[in-house]
């Protein structure tokens, strides 16, 4: 019996112990020589998992021989009969892209469902090869001609694993299985108010790289010091000591380093005369990173950011933060951002706003995403999914939010844009929750001492006070939290009567208000979900707020309706949050120009 259950503990070990990662995270995907895996792959939807278990429910990729599975892609010409699947005769779906808006039928799907796609490549003696995805919702196993790569958990964050020894020359397979059950245990939990699109949301790539290659790198510049760049070159494969070359041809700067025999080289770079990032100039630097054999380019703003007091600073310069929150949603055409286009015109409505800051709620962002706002001039808050009630007291759960700050903190450590990491949303104050983030706030300390740390904070109410005192505040750099004033307390006329308690001394960041109106409903300004209604409450909520001392930047909730499960008025909201200042179709409610008029009048 004993034995038994040795067994059944080290079956499961051996499940998780699939590489998430075969090593670091490949810096800057953009720009690599690669071959997309994007386009149509054939899909199996299985609800009772039969391509993954047996009828005894075992996993097939476990068992001794490691047949019966999905991920073998059998089909009646290279079996002998009783094959009930075959993925050349399914239908397609497109990736990147969430498979519930692409069929009818996976709207609400929650499960497993397969992905295959064949390719035809000749590896190259000379070269590693690795398959790299963007994110995949929520959890995927990875299988490349028939055998097992890994694992990975975590629908927003990027993972990789290296294929140089399992490619065929010629055709070869890639199957995944995708699963997007909500759990209690993971990150997010099973309640979110956003919709659990599954799939492979971003993009496939097969990176080729030399046999010794620039796997990482940072260039920023150092803590708080403007004429200093302080970064690192990490190569790969390396065998002893080797040379890199750092190149920003505009700022004259043409460093070599020596490496240590791991590969890494920590180097600092005096600079002058540098023209730092900012919303309004957005300047980036052409960055080329080069080893023995590679070269690699890079478009990279300079920057600092810090809090004084209750002041935020951007390059030593005050800056209030006009922001707006963002789900990574299209409106126009359902589902998940997929393409730049979808995500240049998130921004360009956020641009027209006004604003120079942007919350994208509540994971991990594309990096497309990031690396768009670094050009148009937008500064991030970059959030994880901890989000509501989250397992505080479960150890794989914090493993697992840390491992996906790290992701997001790995692949956008060089975007000038991100200023803040934060770590949850409307998380409830326990003993547990607040170990549980004050981890992750260590954590972010630990890598990063170029952007700030925050979350966003629930408020108390007595009376009309509001106040703010989430012991967690005090290890954040702002006093950065969430209040619906008008909408889920009290009438928006009523609001001129509140005043606000905030327990720190630290830059005010109101991360989220608002409320629901559909687009071209329209009533007096107390008539719930019309336009005049979300007007009226952003009219009386911005005069509330400016009475705050201290109050430096918002991200008002949202820039566009998104969908949501937990949303189902039959009239008003047929599974869409309406709080958007856009609705779906890409109309601007009343309340978008209040804001506009706001942010404008702070010229
Ligand atoms: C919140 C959450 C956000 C919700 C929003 C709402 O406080 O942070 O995710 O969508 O309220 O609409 O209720």
């Amino acid at each position: 019996m004993k034995s038994i259950k040795f067994f059944v503990l080290f079956l499961i070990a051996a499940i998780y112990s699939f590489p998430v990662f075969s090593q670091t995270l490949i810096q800057n995907v953009e720009n690599r020589e690669k071959m997309s895996l994007n386009g149509r792959w054939n899909y199996i939807i299985d609800p009772y998992q039969m391509g993954y278990l047996d009828y005894r429910q075992e996993p097939f990729d476990e068992s001794p021989s490691g047949k019966g599975g999905f991920f073998e892609n059998l089909n009646d010409d290279n079996a002998k009969g009783r094959i009930e699947y075959n993925f050349d005769l399914s239908p397609t779906l497109t990736v990147p892209g969430d498979w519930n808006s692409q069929e009818e039928n996976l709207e609400l799907y929650e499960g497993t469902l397969w992905y295959k796609r064949d390719f035809t490549i000749s590896p190259e003696m000379n070269n590693r090869y690795f398959v790299h995805f963007g994110a995949v919702n929520y959890e995927a196993h990875v299988y490349l001609n028939g055998e097992k790569l890994g694992v990975h958990k975590g629908g927003f964050t990027p993972f990789q694993f290296e294929v140089t020894e399992n490619l065929k020359d010629g055709e070869n397979f890639l199957v995944v299985m995708v699963n997007n059950t909500r759990k209690q245990d993971e990150v997010p939990t099973v309640n979110t108010d956003w919709w659990n699109y599954g799939g492979i949301t971003r993009d496939v790539n097969l990176i080729i790289t030399p046999k010794t290659f620039i796997s990482d790198y940072k260039v920023q510049l150092a803590d708080n010091n403007m004429d200093l760049i302080n970064g690192y070159v990490q190569l790969d494969g390396v065998s002893g000591k080797s040379t890199v070359l750092v190149k920003i041809p505009e700022l004259g700067i043409n460093e070599s380093f020596n490496t240590d025999a791991s590969g890494k080289v920590n180097f600092k770079i005096p600079v002058s005369n540098v023209k730092y990032w900012t919303p309004t100039d957005p300047v980036l630097y052409r960055v080329d990173i080069s080893s023995e054999n590679e070269s690699v380019r890079d478009d990279i703003g300079f920057r600092t950011i810090k809090t004084q007091g209750r002041n935020i600073l951007l390059n030593e310069k005050s800056v209030f933060l006009k922001g707006i929150s963002i789900h990574d949603e299209n409106p126009l055409v359902e589902g998940r951002l997929r393409t730049e286009g979808d995500m240049r015109m998130m921004l360009e409505w956020a641009k027209e706003l006004g604003c120079n800051f942007v919350r994208l709620a509540h994971y991990t962002h594309n990096e497309k995403m990031i690396r768009l706002a670094d050009e148009m001039g937008l500064m991030v808050w970059a959030e994880i999914p901890v989000y509501w009630t989250i397992s505080w007291e479960n150890e794989a759960t914090y493993q697992n939010a840390e491992n996906q700050l790290l992701a997001a903190i790995e692949r956008d450590k060089n975007r000038a844009s991100v200023i803040i990491w934060s770590v949850g949303n409307e998380t409830p104050v326990t003993e547990a929750r607040n170990k549980f983030m004050g981890n992750l706030v260590s954590k972010v300390r630990s890598l990063d001492d170029t952007r700030l740390v925050a979350a966003a904070l629930e408020v108390e109410r007595e009376g009309y006070t509001v106040t703010v005192d989430d012991p967690l505040g005090a290890k954040l750099d702002l006093a950065s939290f969430n209040e619906y004033g008008g909408w889920y307390w009290d009438e928006p006329g009523e609001l001129s009567k509140y005043t606000f308690d905030i327990h720190f001394d630290k830059p005010v960041v109101i991360t989220e208000f608002g409320g629901g109106a559909l687009a071209g409903f329209h009533g007096d300004k107390n008539t719930m979900w019309s336009e005049e209604h979300q007007e009226f409450i952003y009219e009386e909520q911005l005069k509330m707020l400016n009475k705050i001392d201290g109050l430096r930047g918002m991200t008002p909730w949202i820039l566009v309706d998104f969908k949501s499960p937990r949303r189902q008025h039959p009239v008003y909201q047929n599974f869409w949050n309406r709080k958007g200042l856009i609705s779906e179709t890409g109309e601007k409610k009343k309340a978008y120009f209040v804001l506009q008029d706001y942010y404008e009048s702070l010229e």
